[in-house]
């Protein structure tokens, strides 16, 4: 029995040298992302529609770009790729546009259209009425200008070359922390959002908005709050508090965690001074700067926030030294 144990062991420890040191071979970036060898690119297709701002940033969010083809050859591969998972799609939005200058195609990354892929339908870009700044793909390999404002599928793109690993928190995020005692990875957004961008932002990393569960972890979020280089951002957000996972539930007539649970249950409910004390225009969760409870506005005032991660690899390792 011993030798099967350390045979697992020793089998899972290989596997997370293999992330540690084998970068170039870990062809893996996240579970909804499809490597294909042919581009040494990761690929996701997206299948809530957004508009071109919207899905570039998207993109950006989860740590990838807003997909365009370089070439022939990455044009066909994604397209097959897009038979392949979504064949109703008639066209996707891609990372070409002239909003910065009319008649202008450039690529996000700043290349003009001339220099990567640019098959343009017949007739194509007219700019029809004047508006037409964002570019499509379409099935048939040709692309369009078209509105930037309607919402369409579209593709995110990382490329293995620019994937980095951090192995600590098992995630291709290296600004995610480890915390030890805690057996959690934090990270402190240094980009204020409202509470509900918040929520898409960490769940964008596959994490989700801070739960406290103990006085040891109010306490760490309150020392990278601290340590976080807040006063370098500039602009209209609300100091002293970071958004948190929880919020008021009428159904429920009280505060619930993301999870579903209430505060106590959770195990941390250290409210500040006369808080909650906005009613029904406050009804999500932050946290002030010293670690007590707020209500906060869900929409109104952006916040730095502080998303969460459980490290699964970590996890299973514990477990079995652990026993
Ligand atoms: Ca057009
Ligand atoms: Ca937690
Ligand atoms: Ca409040």
């Amino acid at each position: 029995m011993a030798r099967v144990k350390y045979l697992f062991i020793y089998l899972l420890l290989q596997s997370v040298l293999e992330f540690t040191y084998g970068q170039p071979q870990v062809k893996f970036f996240r579970d909804d992302y499809k490597y294909l060898e042919n581009t040494r690119s990761f690929y996701k297709v997206h299948t809530i529609q957004r508009t071109w701002e919207n899905a570039k940033r998207r993109c950006a969010m989860e740590g990838a770009s807003l997909f365009y083809p370089e070439d022939q050859n990455e044009a066909d591969v994604v397209l097959t790729h897009l038979n392949e998972t979504q064949p109703s799609y008639p066209w996707i939005l891609i990372g070409i546009s002239s909003k910065l200058a009319k008649g202008v195609f450039k690529t996000i990354d700043g290349l003009s259209v001339r220099q990567v892929y640019n098959k343009w339908g017949p007739g194509e870009p007219n700019d029809a009425g004047g508006d037409e700044d964002c570019v499509i793909l379409r099935r048939d390999g040709t692309l369009n200008d078209d509105k930037c404002s309607k919402k369409h599928p579209f593709i995110c793109k990382k490329t293995l070359a620019s994937l980095k690993w951090n192995e600590q928190c098992n995630v291709p995020y290296m600004d995610y922390k480890y915390n030890e005692a805690l057996g959690r990875c934090y990270k402190f957004h240094l980009n204020p959002l409202n509470w509900k961008d918040a929520i898409d932002a960490c769940d964008s990393e596959h994490a989700y908005l801070a739960i406290i569960n103990s006085q040891n972890e109010a306490d760490y979020l309150v020392n990278i709050t601290a340590e976080a280089p807040k006063d370098k951002v500039k602009g209209l957000y609300l100091r002293g508090a970071v958004h948190l996972g929880f919020s008021y539930d009428p159904s429920e007539n009280g505060w619930r965690t993301n999870t579903g649970e209430t505060l106590d249950g959770a195990g941390y409910a250290v409210w500040g001074n006369n808080q909650p004390d906005g009613g029904e225009d406050e009804q999500c969760g932050s946290m002030f700067y010293n670690g007590h409870l707020n209500d906060i506005s869900c929409e109104v005032q952006k916040c730095f926030f502080i998303c969460e991660r459980e490290n699964e690899l970590l996890n299973i390792l514990s477990e079995r030294f652990g026993e």
